[in-house]
């Protein structure tokens, strides 16, 4: 049998990977076996094939997070400890996604920051006037302006192993080009972005942080949906911090929290405690989490 080295995926397209090998150096890498999953992040263990190496063994996760609809599912990123998720004031931003982002965060058991990036332009103070219902929820909130510095970003993700995720164009790869400056991620135009519906990133990537404190970043291609279909829908209301402390006191044990009389999140909500959109959002992942279950029996 030939010797397996361990290393580090750092780079996923389609089904080719770039295993970056504990005793140094990069290897191009093919999986085998269909099912088996592989993401930026992962552990793995590679056995050396002509012109590459083979991934023959994943190593257990701290986490997975990845997208999915009842028809398809697409990894993101392995073992991260953070999910930065990414706005800008030029672009429209879409929260019932950025929503699903820190669903999918919370259900991986990891932290979400929030970064509003192109502070130099106008739209910028309303643009954090907006994101201040998430700092509510406890949510940091960092501004960028990622063009000049992502100096305020050094401390959050130093040590951490991120990845950023955002709309395409809003300066994902910018800001990764500011913390990893060996890291020369494309950036693209925003015009193009918009206009071509071509996003920069088409591959998920992972750079080390210069520095002492260690960990690594991800950079992942721009998305307009984020399915999170594979979640347990028993699991989802807890993933909704402002909602965790009035579970358990609705009427009924079973109460999905829909149109049953005596629901403590329903009253949350007719006072302000909790918005309305994000328990519309949790509804919503609930019947796309039902409706994946059905197709797949
Ligand atoms: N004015 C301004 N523009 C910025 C800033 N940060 C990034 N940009 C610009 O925004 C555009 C998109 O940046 P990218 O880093 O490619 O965006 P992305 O999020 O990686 O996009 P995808 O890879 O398509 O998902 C580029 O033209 C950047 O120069 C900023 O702080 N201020
Ligand atoms: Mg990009
Ligand atoms: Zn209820």
């Amino acid at each position: 049998m030939t010797p397996r080295e361990a290393g580090l995926v750092v780079a996923a397209w389609r089904r080719h990977y770039s295993v970056l090998l504990d005793a140094g150096g990069t290897l191009e890498c093919v999986l085998k076996g269909r099912r088996t999953v592989v993401a930026c992040g992962d552990r793995v263990q590679v056995a050396r094939i002509a012109g590459g190496g083979a991934i023959e063994k994943v190593e257990p996760r701290t986490s997975l997070l990845y997208r999915s609809d009842a028809f398809r599912e697409k990894v993101l990123a392995a073992n991260v400890t953070q999910v930065v998720g990414v706005v800008a004031p030029d672009i429209a931003v879409d929260e019932n996604l950025l929503n699903r982002w820190i669903v999918a965060a919370e259900l991986e058991r990891c932290r979400f920051v929030l970064v509003a990036n192109k502070a130099d332009l106008p739209g910028f103070p309303a643009l954090v006037a907006r994101l201040a219902q998430y700092r509510s929820l406890g949510y940091p909130v960092v501004e960028c302006e990622a063009t000049r510095s992502a100096g305020s970003l050094a401390g959050i993700v130093a040590g951490e192993r991120s990845v950023l995720i955002g709309q395409s164009g809003m300066g994902k790869s910018t800001i990764l080009n500011a913390l990893c400056p060996h890291a020369r991620a494309r950036i693209g135009d925003v015009s193009d972005a918009l206009g071509s519906g071509r996003h920069t990133t088409t591959e998920t990537a992972l750079f080390m942080l210069p520095g002492d404190a260690g960990g690594w970043i991800v950079d992942s291609p721009g998305m307009k949906v984020f399915g999170i279909a594979h979640a347990d829908p028993a699991m989802l209301p807890e993933a909704f911090v402002e909602m965790r402390p009035l579970l358990g006191r609705c009427r009924f044990r079973d109460c999905r929290h829909d149109r049953e009389p005596g629901c403590a999140v329903r009253d949350a909500v007719d006072d302000g405690r909790v918005a309305p959109q994000r328990l519309a959002l949790l509804h919503a992942l609930r019947r796309e989490g039902e409706a994946a279950r059905d197709k797949s029996r």
